[in-house]
C-alpha cells in the first residue's frame, strides 16, 4: 500500500516536534488519557521548574526504587525478589532496581552473542502479567483502517510469514547513573549502570503484515500499541496502560510482533505471548504483552511521548526537546564496577559495544584512565542492530585505583564522546564510561 513519505515522519526528531506542536494546538489526540489530566501533569512539571515529570513521575517511580533499595540494603527477607518479576533474579546475575532488574555485565563474560534469557534485563512499569496464549487476542482498530476492528489469535499471528532478527533491546535510560557519578548532574529515574540492554534472536511476524491484513489506509498516520499490564499511576494521575505511538512509516518498515526469543516461546517477563520489537529505537517503543493497536488517521499522543521520554533541561527548548526514539552508542566491560584485580597477573579484559545508527567497527581501550589507548580485538562480524564482543590483554603493573575506558566507533564515524549531553530524565547517555578498578598486590 503506498504511503506518502514526503513528509518523512520516520525521522524521529522531526516526527516528535511536529506531534508536540500539533498536541499543543489541540490537533493531536491524547489517546487513552483525559486532556485535563495531561495538562495537570504538564503543570505539575512546570511548577517544579521543569516541563517534565522530573518532579512528577520522578518521585512516584523513584519511591519504588527507594523502597526496594532500602529492603536490599537492610538485607530484609524478600529483598531479593523484585516485585512483579516471575523469573529467578540471583544477585550474581542481576541488580534489582525497584520493579526492574538490571543485568550484571560481569555475568555476560563467556556467554555468546545472544543474552541468555536467565540474565536478560527486565524493565516493568508495574508487574509481569500472566497472559495465556490460547486466550490472547490482538485487536487492531481505529479510523486509520478501511473497516472495523480485526482480531488476531496467536495461531493466526503464527501463520503469517516468519521473520527472525538478532537485535538489541535497550532502555532509553541505560547508563543514566553516570550523569550523576561521572558528570555531577542530577537526573530522575531508575539509576541504571550499563546493564539495561540485551541482545536476542527475535522471531515473529511483521507488524506491516498485520496492519495490511487489518486494512490500514493511506490516511493512517500513527499506530499506538498498548500493553495488557496494569495501569500506571504517577503523581496521583492514572496514566492508563503502557502505550506509545509509532509513526506509520516506522510501523510499516521493520517492526516485529515477536513470539519467540532465543528459540523459546517469549517468556512472560519479556512480554509473552507477544510483544513489539522496534529495531534501533528506545526500549519503551517495544511494547510488551501487546493487546491492541490503534491505527489512527490523526496524530496520537500518550504520556510516554509527551512528558516522559523527551529531552528536558538546560540546552533544550522549554517545552521539551525531541522525543527520544533512536538509541545511541555505548560500550561496557564484562567486569564489576569497582572490581579488584591482582598486579602482574596477565588477564584478558572483555566487553561489548553497540550503536543504533550503524555496526560498531572499532573499539579503543584505555587501562590508565584515558592516558593511552589501544585498539581492542573485535570477535564478531559487526552487524546492524546487534553488538560486538571485543577483548584486550592487560597485565596491571602498578597498584592502586585506576579507570578502564572503552570507546566505540560505528560505521558512520560516530564515536563515544567524553561527556554526554545532559537532560533531566537522564536519557541517551553515550559518553565513555570510566570503569573503576583497584589493582592490589
Ligand atoms: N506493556 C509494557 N511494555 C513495555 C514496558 C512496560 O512496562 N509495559 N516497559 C518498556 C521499557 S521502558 C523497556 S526498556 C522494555 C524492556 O523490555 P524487557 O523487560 O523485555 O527487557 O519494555 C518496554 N515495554
Ligand atoms: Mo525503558
Amino acid at each position: 500500500m503506498p504511503h506518502d513519505l514526503s513528509d518523512d515522519l520516520s525521522d524521529e526528531s522531526h516526527y516528535d516536534r511536529t506531534r508536540l506542536r500539533q498536541w499543543a494546538r489541540g490537533r493531536a489526540r491524547s489517546a487513552g488519557m483525559d486532556r485535563r489530566d495531561l495538562l495537570k501533569l504538564f503543570a505539575a512539571g512546570a511548577a517544579a521548574g521543569s516541563m517534565g515529570l522530573a518532579a512528577g513521575a520522578g518521585p512516584a517511580f523513584a519511591a519504588t526504587d527507594t523502597a526496594a533499595a532500602a529492603a536490599a540494603a537492610s538485607g530484609a527477607p524478600g529483598a531479593l525478589a523484585a516485585p512483579g518479576i516471575l523469573k529467578p533474579l540471583p544477585p550474581e546475575l542481576f541488580t534489582l532496581r525497584g520493579t526492574n532488574a538490571e543485568t550484571n555485565f560481569a555475568a555476560l563474560r563467556g556467554t555468546g552473542l545472544l543474552t541468555p534469557v536467565d540474565r536478560f534485563f527486565v524493565r516493568n512499569h508495574t508487574s509481569t502479567p500472566r497472559v495465556d496464549p490460547g486466550r490472547w487476542r490482538l485487536k487492531v482498530w481505529g479510523d486509520g483502517l478501511a473497516g472495523g476492528p480485526v482480531e488476531f489469535s496467536y495461531e493466526r499471528l503464527r501463520a503469517l510469514p516468519v521473520v527472525e532478527r538478532t537485535l538489541f533491546l535497550e532502555c532509553a535510560g541505560n547508563a543514566r547513573s553516570f550523569y550523576a557519578t561521572q558528570q555531577g548532574q542530577a537526573v530522575t529515574g531508575t539509576p541504571w549502570t550499563l546493564g539495561a540492554i540485551g541482545v536476542a534472536r527475535w522471531r515473529g511476524a511483521r507488524l506491516s503484515d498485520v496492519l495490511r491484513q487489518a486494512g490500514v489506509t493511506p490516511g493512517a498516520v500513527d499506530v499506538m500499541p498498548r500493553g495488557l499490564d496494569d495501569e500506571v499511576t504517577a503523581n496521583g494521575v492514572n496514566l492508563g496502560r503502557v502505550r506509545r505511538p509509532l509513526p506509520v512509516a516506522k510501523a510499516l518498515d521493520d517492526v516485529l510482533l515477536a513470539y519467540e526469543m532465543n528459540g523459546q516461546p517469549l517468556p512472560a517477563d519479556h512480554g509473552g505471548p507477544v510483544r513489539l520489537v522496534v529495531p534501533d529505537w528506545v526500549g519503551i517503543s517495544s511494547i510488551k504483552w501487546v493487546g491492541d493497536i490503534e491505527v489512527s488517521a490523526e496524530p496520537l499522543y500518550s504520556p510516554w511521548n509527551t512528558e516522559m521520554y523527551r529531552l528536558f533541561g538546560p540546552g533544550h527548548p522549554a517545552e521539551g526537546g525531541p522525543v527520544v526514539t533512536r538509541q545511541t552508542l555505548k560500550s561496557a566491560f564484562e567486569l564489576d564496577l569497582g572490581a579488584t584485580v591482582r598486579v602482574h597477573r596477565p588477564r584478558v579484559l572483555t566487553g561489548r559495544s553497540w550503536s543504533a545508527a550503524a555496526p560498531v567497527t572499532r573499539i579503543d581501550v584505555s587501562v590508565d584512565g584515558g592516558g593511552h589507548w589501544r585498539r581492542a580485538r573485535v570477535h564478531d562480524t559487526p552487524s546492524r542492530g546487534g553488538w560486538v564482543r571485543w577483548s584486550v590483554p592487560w597485565t596491571p603493573r602498578v597498584t592502586g585505583a585506576t579507570a578502564l575506558l572503552a570507546r566505540a566507533t560505528d560505521a558512520t564515524g560516530r564515536t563515544q564522546p567524553e561527556t554526554s549531553a545532559h537532560n533531566t530524565q537522564g536519557y541517551l547517555f553515550d559518553a565513555v564510561v570510566r570503569h573503576p578498578v583497584t589493582v592490589v598486590p
